[in-house]
């Protein structure tokens, strides 16, 4: 069972398998990847798709004909092996033009330019029929505080993306934005820097609804925050339009770890949320489960390889831990004794006014706070423990 197919949806980004190793400190540790090579293996592993930036296709700066002569390779790539491009991204970070940003940077001229990159990009996304189009801001931002007129630097946000909006709606494609929150790294301080902030910002939007998140991992844990939380949170407001997994030890570097090799805990309720937390049970999200690590740059090929198909068996073993956990009797009755299920009933009645409130006496006057409980608890520590157990393989 812990076999991956396509119908597991799980992708994986062309930067992620083709990360050579270089880092601040050093050079490359692995030869450049081809995207036909890439897409090859992906299909063997049983992946269902491929996600690319515009730049990790075709060299920044390309012709059009080398731009186009590595599309057609990737379409051909795609036909033979049945593997789907169901998101793409822009990058607008790595090129020295977009030091201070792209939609934000100071920079008129550049923010124009970027936009200009994103139109682009959106055209070969409809014609790949990719359906969510990413948007991680990691250069959108500074490191001295009188270095960017923050207010200023969102209202350019806004302008970009109601631009884009504009754009998919007149064009007619069938396009979703999703913007990745990340706290920091490249930038000191990144804008929209958690879930949270993302959130606020696109209710801002001309056209919210074009607009949801793409959450990773690791950007939320290194605000010190709870991934399953936020994703939780992400799914009340319906802007779950895609997500990152990788892994992250702490509050540190960007680590892009696989998947389940950082906070185990907290990969185990969120496969338990995504798989299992509609209301009333069953899949809470349906889209791509896109994997977005770096494969360590002490690894050689093989190595990519075995870590590519490790962040799909170990989704596939959490979700199998998390069935096991949800069908145990004794988890359903540690559920219950900790009033978990209690918590979906409404706090008034139907039809009850805060006037009826006021009126029951029994929810105050006669209501003893001070001995409610008694000596009696919730019984979470208890549930965690089946949690563990069930984790750890011992139930
Ligand atoms: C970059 C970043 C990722 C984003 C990618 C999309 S690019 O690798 O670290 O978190 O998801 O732009
Ligand atoms: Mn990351
Ligand atoms: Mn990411």
């Amino acid at each position: 069972m812990a076999t991956p197919t396509p119908a597991d949806k799980f992708t994986f980004g062309l930067w992620t398998i083709g990360y050579n190793g270089n880092d601040p400190f050093g050079g490359p540790t692995r030869p450049h990847l081809d995207v036909v090579e890439a897409v090859d293996h992906l299909a063997e592993l049983g992946a269902w798709g491929l996600t690319f930036h515009d730049d990790d296709l075709f060299a920044f700066g390309s012709t059009d004909a080398e731009r186009q002569a590595q599309i057609d390779r990737l379409k051909q790539a795609l036909a033979d092996t049945g593997l789907t491009v169901p998101m793409i991204t822009t990058n607008l970070f790595s090129q020295p033009v977009f030091k201070d940003g792209g939609f934000t940077s100071n920079d008129r001229s550049v923010r124009r330019f970027a936009l200009r990159k994103v139109l682009r990009n959106l055209d070969l996304a409809a014609e790949l029929g990719a359906t969510t189009f990413v948007m991680w801001g990691g250069r959108e931002g500074a490191e001295y505080d009188a270095a960017k007129d923050i207010r200023a630097a969102l209202e350019r946000y806004r302008e970009a993306v109601n631009l884009l909006g504009d754009y998919v709606t007149d064009k007619g494609y069938d396009i979703r934005f999703a913007i990745e929150p990340k706290p920091n790294e490249p930038r000191g301080d990144i804008l929209l820097p958690t879930v949270g902030h993302a959130l606020a910002f696109i209710q801002s939007l001309e056209r919210p609804e074009l607009v949801g998140l793409n959450p990773e991992v690791g950007h939320e844990q290194m605000a010190g925050l709870n991934f399953a939380a936020g994703i939780a949170q992400a799914l009340y407001h319906g802007k779950l339009f895609h997500i990152d997994l990788n892994g992250q030890r702490g509050i540190k570097y960007d680590q892009d770890l696989v998947f389940a090799h950082g906070d185990l805990y907290n990969a185990f309720a969120l496969v338990d949320l995504l798989e299992n937390g509609a209301p009333g049970g069953g899949r809470a999200y349906d889209g791509p489960r896109h994997f977005d690590y770096k494969p360590s740059r002490t690894e050689d090929m093989t190595g990519v390889w075995d870590s590519a198909a490790a962040n799909m068996r170990n989704y596939l073993l959490l979700k199998e831990r998390a069935a096991a956990f949800r069908a145990d009797p004794e988890v359903q009755a540690a559920l219950a004794a900790a009033k978990v299920p209690e918590l979906s009933v409404p706090t008034l009645a139907e039809g009850e006014t805060y006037t009826d409130l006021l009126a029951d006496r029994a929810a105050f006057e006669d209501f003893d706070a001070g001995s409610y409980f008694g000596a009696k608890g919730f019984g979470f520590v208890r549930l965690q423990q089946l949690a563990t157990e069930h984790l750890l393989g011992a139930r």
